[in-house]
């Protein structure tokens, strides 16, 4: 059976994010795998795929999930896996934006807003893509406002692959607004 693209691209995001193991592959601290890793991990699991394609999913992709360079291949955000890939702290414009549900708001102002099951928290850089990102969860979206640069001020890491994806620790819900 041929195998979307879409299939295709969840499956590797499934690799590179959360089950690297579950592949036979061990992602470097920034995340990185072989490409030929990767392609040979997915024959076996009866999807053939070349680079070509690899090249095909990341243009056709509104998102940039992946990232290639020099024969690997990374996923720039959404990890779970238990060692915490390696980010650079970049210093973040004064407001970012987390789209989430309103069922969670209460918990996220007493507790800020945590990774939950990823390793970093998700934010974005513009309020459209934060209705995205919360429309993908059941329930009434609610845009929230991180004060970004006050907290990165307060000494809470920021940090952003060149994709529009920010990530950070842990926001408390003082620096939080709106909902
Ligand atoms: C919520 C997708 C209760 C948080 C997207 C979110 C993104 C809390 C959910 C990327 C909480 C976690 C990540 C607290 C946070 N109490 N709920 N204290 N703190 N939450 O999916 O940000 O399509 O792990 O608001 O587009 O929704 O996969 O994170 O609703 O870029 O490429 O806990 O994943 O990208 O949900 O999305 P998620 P997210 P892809």
């Amino acid at each position: 059976m041929q195998h979307t693209i879409t299939q295709i691209s969840k499956t590797i995001s499934h690799a590179l994010r959360h089950a690297p193991a579950e592949y036979g592959l061990t992602l470097d601290p920034q995340g990185w795998v072989r490409i030929a890793d990767l392609l040979a991990a997915l024959k076996e699991r009866g999807m053939p795929a070349d680079e070509q394609m690899l090249h095909a999913i990341l243009a056709q992709s509104e998102k940039k999930r992946f990232e290639m360079v020099g024969g690997k291949i990374r996923a720039y955000y959404g990890h779970s896996t238990e060692e915490k890939i390696v980010k650079q702290v970049v210093e973040p414009p004064e407001i970012l934006y987390h789209g989430t549900v309103a069922g969670n708001l209460e918990s996220i102002l007493e507790k800020g807003l945590l990774p939950m099951g990823r390793q970093y928290v998700h934010l974005s850089a513009d309020e459209k893509t934060a209705r995205m990102v919360g429309s993908r969860h059941a329930g009434k979206v609610v845009i929230l406002q991180v004060q970004a640069r006050a907290a990165y001020n307060a000494g809470i890491a920021f940090y952003q692959e060149n994709n529009g994806v920010w990530l950070s620790d842990v926001v408390p819900g003082g620096y939080l607004v709106g909902g």
